[in-house]
Formats: structure tokens, C-alpha cells, sequence
């Protein structure tokens, strides 16, 4: 009998903490304007409202139910650009976000900054995530055009590599 109430006490008061959630390190990178810190902010329940552009770069927690993503977003302005790749290492993931409305210059650059980012060894191998943000713009091309317009040759090559490759309409 003892053992039985010492097995009920131990269910019951023992459990001790539910494991903690793995955390992954990912890094956020996209031209200015994109929507990078907006996105951000609305993953972490935060008003998207008044956001700035972001200097340097910023860390956010994004909690999930299975796990905390630390996101660190790198400012997209021309000259904060050419420092991106010195904040890479580390990372575990990549989320790069697009203006879909944007102009074909724009649009041309980010294609660049995208392949650039793909071809770095610190980045090459990590799952990729590409979100085709300003959907609600009439001009927004939709996720295939983007997907044409500027992964298509990239797929091509890079599929095979990026076991996670995925684009996302985001709303
Ligand atoms: N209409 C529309 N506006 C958006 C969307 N996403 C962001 N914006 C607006 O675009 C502007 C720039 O958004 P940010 O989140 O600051 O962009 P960012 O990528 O963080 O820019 P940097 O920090 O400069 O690299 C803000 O005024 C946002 O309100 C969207 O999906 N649709
Ligand atoms: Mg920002």
C-alpha cells in the first residue's frame, strides 16, 4: 500500500517542468521596404503599426507552440546591405522576404541579394524560406510570377540542396 502512495504522490507532484522548447537561431534578410520587421511583429503579437526601418539589425523570440524561432533581421537599406553577410554565421535557417509589388528594378535587386544569399558557404545548405509579402497591393505579382520572375533558374539549381525550399503567399 505504501508503494502504491508513493507511486500516485510521484504522478502527481514529480512531474517536475514540461521540457523547455528547442530554440533555432534564423536569420531575416530582404530589401528595405519588404516588410521584414512588420512580419515580425505581427509573429509576436506586437501592432505592425509605426515600425521604422531598421538600422543594423534587430532580434526578435518568435514563439511557436513546438519551438522559439530567434529571428535576427538585417535592415535592408543600400548601405546596410553590403554588411549582411558579416551577421550570417550561426545561423540555422533563412527567411528572405520580397515586395511583390515592387518595381521590376526593385524586384531585380532583391533577385540579386536572394542569389547572393544562396551562394553563401554560410548559408548554402540551410533551408530557405521565400515570402512573396504586399499580397494585398493590387499590383503584387502573385507567388508564381515571383516564382518566375525570380527562383525559377534558382530552383533549378538549388532545389536539390535546400531540402526545406518553399515559397509562401503572405498576407
Ligand atoms: N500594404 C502593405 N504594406 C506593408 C506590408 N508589409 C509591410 N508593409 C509596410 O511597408 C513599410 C515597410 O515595412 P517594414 O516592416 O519596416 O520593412 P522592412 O523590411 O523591415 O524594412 P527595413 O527595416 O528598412 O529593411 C511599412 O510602412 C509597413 O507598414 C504588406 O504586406 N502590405
Ligand atoms: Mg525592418
Amino acid at each position: 500500500e505504501t508503494d502504491v502512495r508513493i507511486t500516485c504522490f510521484r504522478a502527481l507532484c514529480c512531474k517536475g517542468p514540461p521540457p523547455a522548447r528547442p530554440e533555432y537561431d534564423l536569420v531575416c534578410i530582404g530589401l528595405t521596404g519588404s516588410g521584414k520587421t512588420s512580419l515580425l511583429s505581427k509573429l509576436c503579437s506586437e501592432s505592425p503599426e509605426n515600425v521604422v526601418s531598421t538600422t543594423g539589425f534587430s532580434i526578435k523570440a518568435v514563439p511557436f507552440q513546438n519551438a522559439i524561432l530567434n529571428v535576427k533581421e538585417l535592415g535592408g537599406a543600400d548601405n546596410i546591405r553590403k554588411y549582411w553577410s558579416r551577421y550570417y554565421q550561426g545561423s540555422q535557417g533563412v527567411i528572405f522576404v520580397l515586395d511583390s509589388a515592387s518595381s521590376e528594378d526593385d524586384l531585380e535587386t532583391a533577385r540579386n541579394e536572394l542569389h547572393s544569399a544562396l551562394q553563401h558557404p554560410q548559408l548554402c545548405t540551410l533551408p530557405f524560406l521565400i515570402l512573396a509579402n504586399h499580397q494585398d497591393k493590387p499590383a503584387a505579382r502573385s507567388v508564381q510570377e515571383v516564382c518566375l520572375i525570380n527562383v525559377t533558374t534558382l530552383c533549378l539549381v538549388f532545389v536539390l540542396m535546400l531540402p526545406h525550399w518553399n515559397l509562401k503567399t503572405c498576407l
